[in-house]
């Protein structure tokens, strides 16, 4: 039949990121949950891999199922559509938090005000990204002109800041699109408030324990309270969580082209 028939083509396989991604281990609770994923195997790659794998299959019509989530601009460029997951492997949309390393308010108050005051949504998000990926814009580049084309929206986060001379500010993300257009709005923020931003992309499990040891001043794309709950239930205590930035809009899930004939993981 035609579930069947897709899991041969599909070599029993889900296509998806770096290995340290939250939603790779949610991919893995899957393949725990439902009987007919048994015989499946969760594939590795990176966001960039995935993306290009999932595009050849859907030139060629081709069956594939990939790791996907969003905020994200796949789903506006391509028709793709979520699995129902009824075993709520993973899980219910989410916040993205900004997470501080302990005394930051005490070194940078004025970093820290803004980025307690960080607050955005989806739609921002998307444009950013769909600016770096579609339009091949350098992400600095498009970072900066959604700072220029969202001005009320940034004072808001910086009203009543006093500026800074050059201090150092490091922010630490992961090697996903959502991190780097956040970053590239972040850096615009605090460089235009004097700060001197450093960034450094680490895997998922370093973000979480470089704001806990103070190696990095701050993390802005915690996926919680599951998709990183692994990351951050054991060090919760040494970080100082500011709230979401983006509220109940992160949502993760398994996705396949709309010319799928299937509509739940069940399915498959
Ligand atoms: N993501 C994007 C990440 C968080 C941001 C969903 C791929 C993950 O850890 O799974």
């Amino acid at each position: 039949d035609a579930t069947s028939e897709y899991a041969e083509e599909m070599d029993h396989t889900i296509v998806g990121i770096d290995p340290g991604a939250g939603i790779m281990a949610a991919a893995e609770q899957a393949l725990e949950d439902y009987d007919n994923l048994d015989d499946w195997t969760l594939q590795s790659s990176s966001e960039t891999a995935m993306i290009a794998e999932m595009e050849e299959a859907i030139e060629n019509e081709e069956p594939i199922v990939i790791t996907g989530w969003d905020p994200h601009w796949k789903f506006v460029e391509h028709d793709l559509k979520y699995l129902d997951d009824p075993e709520m492997s993973f899980g219910e949309p989410e916040d993205i938090d900004t997470l501080v390393r302990e005394g930051l308010q005490e070194d940078h108050p004025e970093a820290y005000e803004i980025l307690d005051n960080f607050e955005w949504t989806a739609d921002d998000m998307s444009e950013i990204m769909h600016d770096i990926v579609i339009e091949e814009q350098d992400p600095l580049d498009a970072g900066q002109a959604w700072v220029d084309e969202n001005e009320d929206l940034v004072n808001s986060w910086t009203e009543g800041v006093d500026e800074v001379d050059g201090e150092t500010f490091e922010i630490v993300h992961g090697p996903w699109e959502t991190d780097y257009s956040t970053v590239s709005v972040m850096v615009h923020v605090l460089e235009d408030m004097g700060y001197d931003v450093q960034t450094t992309n680490v895997e998922a499990n370093y973000m979480y324990t470089a704001v806990a040891d103070g190696d990095a001043d701050a993390m802005l794309g915690a996926w919680l309270p599951d998709t990183h709950g692994d990351y951050y239930d054991p060090i919760e205590d040494d970080v100082e969580n500011l709230g979401a930035n983006m509220e109940a809009e992160a949502a993760l899930g398994l996705v396949v082209p709309e010319y799928m004939d299937i509509d739940s993981i069940e399915d498959l």
